[in-house]
């Protein structure tokens, strides 16, 4: 079994309910146990454009799905909950990242693991490390010390 988080996102149609949706969805997965999730948190759009805040959360999952295998699975939820192509960076009803696959550094053309942003984004990191305090990054980085590096954004504990 792999220990697994998965970054979540939305900002169009009812980003609420496509989380919660989602939540679900990966503890239905096959040969997939949901361990842990965070609350939800508003942040306005990083990245420059026009769009509505996000919501955002982390959840961790025990697999034994292989890394492409989940991320097939994680886009199929994405597809349930009407994501469409959307635009690089912008708004969209649902996004699955899969952030850490166990302690495995992968680098395929449709998977990089751990998530190449995540220390860049508070909304990322704020909800794992809810969840996942004392976590220890593949490269042996501390999340704690991913945090206290991580350029400060506006992100809010979300109260529905
Ligand atoms: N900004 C926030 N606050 N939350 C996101 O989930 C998010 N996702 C994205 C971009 C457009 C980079 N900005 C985001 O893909």
């Amino acid at each position: 079994m792999a220990r697994c988080y998965v970054a979540l996102g939305a900002n169009l149609g009812r980003p609420e309910l496509q989380l919660s949706r989602a939540i679900a969805a990966l503890g239905q997965l096959p040969q997939t146990d949901l361990v842990n999730r965070s609350q939800l948190y508003r942040s306005p759009p990083m990245a420059g454009m026009e769009q509505p805040d996000y919501l955002n959360a982390v959840a961790c999952i025990d697999t034994d799905l292989a890394p492409l295998a989940l991320l097939d699975a994680l886009q199929q939820i994405e597809r349930d909950n009407g994501r469409e192509r959307h635009q690089h960076w912008g708004a969209r009803t649902l996004d699955l990242d899969l952030l850490l696959y166990g302690d495995q550094q992968l680098e395929l053309p449709r998977l990089t693991v751990p998530h190449y942003g995540m220390a860049e984004r508070a909304f990322v990191l704020l909800p794992l490390f809810e969840i996942a305090p004392a976590l220890i990054l593949p490269n042996g980085q501390h999340l704690a010390s991913l945090m206290a590096q991580c350029p400060p954004q506006a992100i809010y504990l979300y109260r529905s």
